[in-house]
């Protein structure tokens, strides 16, 4: 029996999570629908627009358990966060989404609502918390803690042993050197090179990363 999920958010990054879920998934899960307050939405990829956010009980309800986070965000991950918190505390079943080309370690740990995207990579050690967003290409090594709401954006690079705490953005294509801690909601801009500690709430960019 496929589990009943919906889609929270039906812009582009959900169109990458639709298109894992839609060619490698559908065995598991039949996708109901998407949920959206853009009321010009119809259909994406074959999934209608069922709603907007009010109807998540009565689907609930309507044996749809599972959900995921079809809104992803670029340096700011509030709406993200809100949203899996809003779906988690109503009582769906927050599902991984994770492209089978992309490369995650038996040895790492993951929480509910991760998405991993096409092409990344999790190597041994790691813990991802909940609702983290490793997007294509991103490569996370050894041991590496990243905490809940982090989003690790496209071809971005975290060391051996690197600690992104909650809800920080590490932006596409930047790099953390081994051991560097990047701080809770801190930004890290693309093409960044972190060489040292990135403080909570601190925006830094540039080659070697400075703050701005
Ligand atoms: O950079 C990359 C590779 N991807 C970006 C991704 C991580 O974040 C992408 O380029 C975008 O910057 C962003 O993708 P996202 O979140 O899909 O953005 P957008 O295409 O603008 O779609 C956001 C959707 O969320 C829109 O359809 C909004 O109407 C919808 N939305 C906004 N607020 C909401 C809410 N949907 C629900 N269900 N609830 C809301 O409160």
């Amino acid at each position: 029996m496929r589990e009943r999920i919906v889609a929270i958010g039906g812009g582009g990054h959900c169109r990458v999570l639709l298109d894992i879920l839609l060619n490698h998934f559908a065995h598991r899960f039949e996708l109901a629908g998407f949920v959206d307050p853009d009321v010009s939405l119809r259909q994406m990829l074959g999934i209608s627009r069922l709603g907007d956010d009010a109807i998540l009980p009565r689907l609930l309800q309507e044996g749809i358990a599972g959900s995921f986070i079809g809104v992803g965000g670029v340096a700011n991950n509030s709406l993200h966060q809100r949203l899996y918190h809003r779906a988690a505390e109503l009582g769906f079943r927050m599902i991984n989404v994770i492209h089978p080309q992309a490369i995650v370690s038996t040895f790492a740990q993951l929480g509910n609502g991760v998405q991993v995207f096409p092409g990344a990579i999790i190597n041994a050690g790691v813990t991802l918390g909940n609702n983290v967003i490793i997007n294509t290409g991103a490569i996370v090594e050894h041991d590496c803690r990243v905490g809940d709401h982090v989003h690790i954006a496209p071809a971005a690079c975290l060391g051996g042993g690197v600690v992104v705490e909650e809800s920080a953005f590490v932006g596409m294509g930047a790099r953390v050197i081994q051991q560097r801690r990047v701080g809770r909601d801190a930004v890290v801009g693309a093409g960044a090179v972190v060489l040292r500690d990135v403080r909570a709430g601190e925006t830094v960019v540039g080659v070697p990363a400075r703050a701005i």
